[in-house]
Formats: C-alpha cells, sequence, structure tokens
C-alpha cells in the first residue's frame, strides 16, 4: 500500500469539478484517507514548490496556486503515486492521454487542474507538509 498527495488545483474548483475528479481517484482504486478545501497562503505555495524556485515558472505558478482555494487529499492503493500520475496526463493539457483528468478538465500548462507527487519519497514529505496524522485514517 502507498499514499500520494494530490491536489485539485483552482482551476478545476472553480470549474465545479471537485466530485468528478475525487470519483476519477475512487473508481480506479485510490482510497481517499484524507481531504480538505483550503486557500493556500503564499507562504504555502513557495514553500510547497520550492523545488521549481529557479524555474522561469515559479512565480506564475505561485500566483494561479494562490489565486482560489484548492482540495489537498491523501490517496491510499497499490501503487499510488504512479496510479495518480497516469489518471492524472501529462503536465501539459495538450499532451495528456485521452480520457485523463487533465485532458478532460485543464486547459492549458499554467491551469493544469491538479497535483500529484512524482516519487513515493515526495509523497511523505509533501503529505506531512499538509496533515497531521490524525487526520488521516
Ligand atoms: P507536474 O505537475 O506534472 O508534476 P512539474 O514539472 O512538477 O509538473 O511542474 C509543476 C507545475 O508547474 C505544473 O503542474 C505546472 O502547473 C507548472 N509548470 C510546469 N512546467 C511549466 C511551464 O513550462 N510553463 C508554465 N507552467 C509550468
Ligand atoms: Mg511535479
Amino acid at each position: 500500500m502507498e499514499q500520494t498527495l494530490s491536489i485539485i488545483k483552482p482551476d478545476a474548483v472553480a470549474k465545479g469539478v471537485i466530485g468528478k475528479i475525487l470519483d476519477r481517484f475512487e473508481s480506479n482504486g485510490l482510497r481517499i484517507a484524507a481531504t480538505k478545501k483550503v486557500q493556500l497562503s503564499r507562504q504555502d505555495a513557495e514553500a510547497f514548490y520550492a523545488v521549481h524556485k529557479a524555474r522561469p515558472f515559479f512565480n506564475d505558478l505561485v500566483d494561479f496556486m494562490v489565486s482560489g482555494p484548492v482540495v489537498i487529499s491523501v490517496l491510499e492503493g497499490e501503487n499510488a503515486v504512479l496510479k495518480n500520475r497516469d489518471l492524472m496526463g501529462a503536465t501539459n493539457p495538450k499532451e495528456a492521454a485521452a480520457g485523463t483528468i487533465r485532458a478532460d478538465f485543464a486547459e492549458n500548462i499554467d491551469a493544469n487542474a491538479v497535483h500529484g507527487s512524482d516519487s513515493l519519497e515526495n509523497a511523505a514529505i509533501e503529505i506531512a507538509f499538509f496533515f497531521s496524522g490524525r487526520e488521516i485514517s
């Protein structure tokens, strides 16, 4: 069993597709072990995406992530990290495979509907960033 962190980004929350995206997880063997709707502060977003600090899109990414509420979840299941990445599709929605979350709900690479941890190691770090142990069950 693995756990991974998912964020439904401000574009998808504003579109009213929280339920549709959470259904993709539950319908594909990923249990929702924790979930909450949060308005990130700039400090939250900068710390969460610190790995991308040197990238040219960092400021736009932070601006976007604080532009409205997000829904942050811990997903649990077999191969949860990779399974979530498969369900999400490619970072650029224009390159995302048909039937993936980004192909179906995202407009462009800046507003691409979802975040998902990219490794088991980062999943543990990202989960601990947003959730205490008592919030996960
Ligand atoms: P991922 O979300 O598929 O893991 P990362 O490379 O980790 O993709 O990038 C984090 C986020 O930064 C992306 O989801 C996207 O919102 C944004 N991003 C990545 N590359 C670009 C880019 O070239 N232009 C604008 N935004 C980007
Ligand atoms: Mg990433």
